[in-house]
């Protein structure tokens, strides 16, 4: 059986939005797995620790066989081999990629936590998923664009399509 998923991306070193440009295409990749849409990128400034780079975000749509856990240990090895160190919690990173909604599943253990524990105070994380699916719905009934309007504002700006991306 196959869940609709939504990951989200985020870089803020070594040419961010190429990161995230690579990043998209070995999601297509994934075995079990169809990439369904991606999102515009956006520069958003940092959430947590200011003494960092702007980031740039995005989303991706996907279909997938693959349990939960099974896709962030793929997420997991996409980090790792853009080169992902976890220094510090809510610093820089080359390529972060949060598992933010998975079907209508509820999950909350030591590894994952779904829907993303921070997504609803985070405009550069629902405003992809509005683009990918302004009708989505969170597992509790929470609807994305009621929560996009509520959400703190972080100076969203969408950027121009890369070449080659569209
Ligand atoms: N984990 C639990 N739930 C999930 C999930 N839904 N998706 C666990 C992915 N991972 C999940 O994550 C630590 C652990 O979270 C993982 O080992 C996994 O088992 P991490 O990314 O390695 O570590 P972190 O950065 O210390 O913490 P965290 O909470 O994941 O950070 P976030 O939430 O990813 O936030 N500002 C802007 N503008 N844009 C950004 O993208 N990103 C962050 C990082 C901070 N500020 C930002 C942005
Ligand atoms: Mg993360």
């Amino acid at each position: 059986m196959s869940v609709i998923a939504y990951v989200g991306l985020g870089s803020n070193l070594k040419d961010p939005a190429a990161q995230l440009a690579r990043a998209v295409m070995e999601l297509a990749c994934l075995p079990q797995t169809t990439l369904l849409a991606q999102s515009p990128f956006y520069a958003s400034r940092p959430v947590g620790p200011q003494d960092q780079p702007d980031f740039v975000n995005g989303a991706v749509e996907l279909r997938t066989s693959l349990k939960a856990h099974h896709l962030l240990d793929h997420l997991q090895a996409i980090e790792h081999a853009h080169g992902r160190e976890r220094l510090r919690h809510w610093g820089p990173r080359t390529l972060d990629l949060d598992l933010l909604v998975f079907g209508t599943e509820t999950i909350d253990d030591e590894r994952l936590t779904v829907p993303h524990a921070e997504l609803a105070n985070r405009d550069f994380a629902l405003q992809p998923l509005l683009d990918l699916n302004p009708e989505l719905e969170l597992p509790d009934g929470r609807r994305v664009i009621q929560l996009r309007t509520q959400c703190p504002d972080n100076q969203l700006r969408k950027l121009p399509p890369m070449a080659g991306t569209d």
